[in-house]
This record gives structure tokens, C-alpha cells and sequence, in this order.
């Protein structure tokens, strides 16, 4: 049986839409999130610096060990077993020296992947400051609608891909139109970024895998079908391990860009997209900053807290994000093998930011504050300073009062499930020593 799902409003990469047109033939009843702290069961997270076989790490010596151990079971429990990298063969298709008032040079590079004699072309935009004497750090984050909505400049090229159904003639049959142009430019100060001397780099993620339920045979994991067979079924990857794969596949050719320092790339992303760059970041540890903006369940915020959306209203929202054995955490989050604070303790000792906002009940944003406080330990141990402070703060922060004295930072802001200007502001300052 079919059931709607019923659901709040919610934006996606900053536009409104509805999610309760979500039909389940396996929740079975509707569902109703938790919004109260007071419901929230007692749980028991798993230990990061405890191994399998029960020993204590605490020596950072033995962190990789047990760092390998954690990421292995969120390949099989959570996001699935991605393949070895592919050479990307990267073609530049436009310069423009005098892009955003003069500010930046913007370049449209064509990135092809090869491979089971199928090939993919992810259109990356890349910005960097105009006058930059030297290679310079770069922000790199998938965006939700397309090249083009970054700006209204009309020689940017639309994605050829399909792209998710937006109101107001801003896409026609799942096509990008030119009514798109610049619609996102308030989640991409292109300005700001270059002025303060950074690079910002680009990629519709629906060029990597479209996000719908196709049975992966197109985007990314149409390039790896064979390959595919050999990882057990329940392992195979999901879109999220796709997206992630594109980022570094991009990360690889910024190593290549004259432009661009390709040892100091921040990954960040938005919401879907920050589970995608905090999972990114905890497998490619060349990227050396990894921001999470309000990416909530699967992303930043821990599963056990059954908080907003849960481990089984993902799944049966999205059953292509994640692998297949996550689905047998629906309604038993208590059995997994990691939380999601192990997701952040990955990405130790480089810097990690995770954001929320006061609105964003969804995403949880106390779960996403006591992810990174549970990560604490682990970025101690390695002689960081954590979330800074003699002891970290256990305490959500007021709104709009970033804890950003550590290598983790956090901040919850006022406001809606969005990226925002605030938001860029503090990943700006955040960067400043530590990208
Ligand atoms: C929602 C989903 C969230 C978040 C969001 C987004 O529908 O429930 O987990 O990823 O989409 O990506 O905008």
C-alpha cells in the first residue's frame, strides 16, 4: 500500500518545495518527527576510540587503525563502497577575465570520466580572484540547480543534464532554463569569496548522478556497472558516495590548475549536499577543510537522537542516497555500528565546520552541536584543540555566536534550512588560518 508521507515545508538549495507528494509502500503510516527534547530516549553512542575488539586508543599511533575500522563500516553500513579513482581528462571550454566586476577570472572546464567504455563530463565553473599573483585556496561544494544560477551573466552554460522541477519556469521537463540564471546567487557570493582571496569552484551535482531512483545505471554509477557486481549488493554505492566521488574527481584537477592551490581546498556543502561533502572529506583526506551547512540526518546530526527526520524516513524518502544495508536501521538506529560523530572524528585532525539554523528542526541541530562535541575526543587525541577550550562546551550555543576557536567549529544560526551570507561569513573567517 501507498501512503503520503506528510512532512513540513522545507527549501531545497533555497527554494521551496513541498515533500509531501512522498508515497512509501514500506513506512506503512505517517509519519510524525520528534521535536521534543523531552522524547528523546536515552541512547548510547558508539565509542570512536574504542576498537572492535573492545581496546582503548589512546595513542594517536593507533588512530589509524581505528580510523580505517569506522570508515569501513560506514562503506557498508551507510554509504557504500565506492571505486578506485579514474583519470579525468579536463578540456577548458570558456575563459572570461573580467568576470564579477572585474573581481575574478571565470572558467568553464569540461572534466570527462572514462571508464567500461562509457564516459561523463561534469562542467565545472571556477572562479579565482583577478589579481592573485600566486596559486590561492580554493572553496569547492556541488551546487543543487545548475552552473548557471550562480550568476545572470547568459554565457554561462546551462547543465544539459536533468535537473530537479522548480516553480516559475525555471526549468521545463526536468531541463534547465535560461529563467534560472542568477537565482542562486544569494547562496554563492562569488564576490566576497574572490575579494577575500579564495577560489571558488563548482559542479551541478546532477551532472555527477541525478538524484532520483533509477536503479543506478545513469550518472557516475553508469561507468562502474561491472564494477559494481563485485561489491556485495547491500554495499553497492549510493548517490551520496557518488557525489562525494565526483568531488574528488574535481579535487584532482584542481591539484592541476595553475590557479588554484590544490594542497588548501575546503569542501563545503548544503544540506543533501553537506552529507555529501562531510562524506567527501572523511574519504579523501586531501581536502583540508570540510564544511557541513545544516546537512542534518546522514550528514552531521546523530541517528540515535531520532530527532526530525530519522534514519527510516530518509531511507523511504530517498532510497538511492544511501546503500541498501542502512535500510536495516529503519526504526533500530540503536543497532548501528557507528553514529554520524564518527563521520566528523574521520575527518580528524584537519579542520571540520558544521552549521545549523534555529528553523531547521529537521536537520536537528542539537544532534548536528553533539556530533561535533562526541568528535572532540578523537581531535584531541591527535593534538588538536577540538572544539577549543580547556574541555569542550556541551551546551548548544545562543543563536549566532559561532564556537570557531578550535579545529571544530560550529555555529547555529538564526533563520531558515538555507545557505546564507552569515553562513559564508564565518567559513570565510574560519578559513583564514586554517585552509
Ligand atoms: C530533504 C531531506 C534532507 C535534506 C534536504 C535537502 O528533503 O529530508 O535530508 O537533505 O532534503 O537536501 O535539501
Amino acid at each position: 500500500m501507498h501512503r503520503l508521507l506528510t512532512n513540513p515545508l522545507r527549501t531545497c538549495g533555497g527554494v521551496l518545495f513541498c515533500m509531501t507528494t512522498i508515497h512509501s509502500a514500506t513506512w506503512g503510516q505517517q509519519f510524525t518527527p520528534n521535536y521534543d527534547e523531552a522524547a528523546v530516549a536515552a541512547y548510547k553512542l558508539p565509542d570512536p576510540l574504542v576498537n572492535q575488539t573492545g581496546l582503548s586508543v589512546t595513542d594517536p599511533a593507533d588512530w589509524q587503525q581505528r580510523r580505517g575500522e569506522i570508515l569501513g563500516l560506514f562503506q557498508e553500513h551507510v554509504y557504500g563502497v565506492a571505486p578506485d579513482p579514474v583519470p579525468v581528462h579536463a578540456t577548458v571550454v570558456s575563459t572570461n577575465n573580467d568576470a564579477v566586476d572585474g573581481k575574478a577570472i571565470r572558467r568553464e572546464i569540461d572534466l570527462t570520466l572514462e571508464n567500461e567504455g562509457k564516459s561523463l563530463t561534469l562542467s565545472l565553473l571556477l572562479y579565482t580572484p583577478a589579481g592573485a599573483t600566486q596559486p590561492v585556496p580554493c572553496f569547492l561544494g556541488l551546487n543543487f540547480h545548475g552552473n548557471h544560477t550562480l550568476e545572470t551573466d547568459p554565457s554561462i552554460r546551462l547543465p544539459n543534464t536533468w535537473v530537479r522541477s522548480q516553480p516559475g519556469g525555471i526549468t521545463e521537463d526536468h531541463r534547465a532554463t535560461d529563467a534560472g540564471r542568477g537565482t542562486r546567487s544569494k547562496s554563492w557570493p562569488v564576490d566576497l569569496i574572490v575579494d577575500q582571496g579564495y577560489a571558488l569552484a563548482t559542479v551541478y551535482y546532477g551532472d555527477i548522478d541525478p538524484d532520483f531512483d533509477d536503479g543506478f545505471e545513469n550518472g557516475i554509477h553508469g561507468l562502474f556497472q561491472h564494477w559494481a557486481k563485485s561489491i556485495e549488493l547491500n554495499q553497492r554505492w549510493g548517490s551520496i558516495a557518488g557525489w562525494a566521488y565526483g568531488l574528488s574527481r574535481v579535487l584532482d584537477y584542481l591539484q592541476t590548475d595553475p590557479l588554484v592551490d590544490g594542497q588548501r581546498v575546503a569542501v563545503v556543502g548544503h544540506s543533501r549536499l553537506g552529507k555529501t561533502a562531510l562524506w567527501a572529506g572523511a574519504t579523501d583526506p586531501r581536502f583540508k577543510l570540510v564544511i557541513s551547512n545544516n546537512s542534518g540526518s546522514g550528514g552531521a546530526a546523530l541517528s540515535r537522537r531520532v530527532f526530525g527526520e530519522t534514519v527510516g524516513r530518509i531511507n523511504t524518502s530517498f532510497p538511492h542516497w544511501f546503500n541498501q544495508q542502512f535500510k536495516r536501521y529503519n526504526k533500530q538506529e540503536g543497532d548501528l555500528p557507528v553514529d554520524q560523530h564518527q563521520l566528523i572524528a574521520l575527518i580528524a585532525p584537519r579542520a571540520v565546520y558544521v552549521a545549523s539554523a534555529t528553523e531547521d528542526r529537521w536537520a536537528d541541530p542539537r544532534g548536528e552541536f553533539l556530533a561535533c562535541v562526541h568528535a572532540d575526543p578523537v581531535y584531541r587525541l591527535l593534538g588538536t584543540n577540538g572544539l577549543g577550550g580547556a574541555v569542550p562546551p556541551n551546551e548548544l550555543p545562543p543563536p549566532d555566536r559561532p564556537i570557531a576557536q578550535g579545529t571544530i567549529g560550529y555555529h547555529l544560526r538564526t533563520g531558515p534550512h538555507a545557505l546564507t551570507q552569515f553562513d559564508w561569513l564565518q567559513y570565510l573567517r574560519f578559513a583564514q588560518d586554517r585552509l
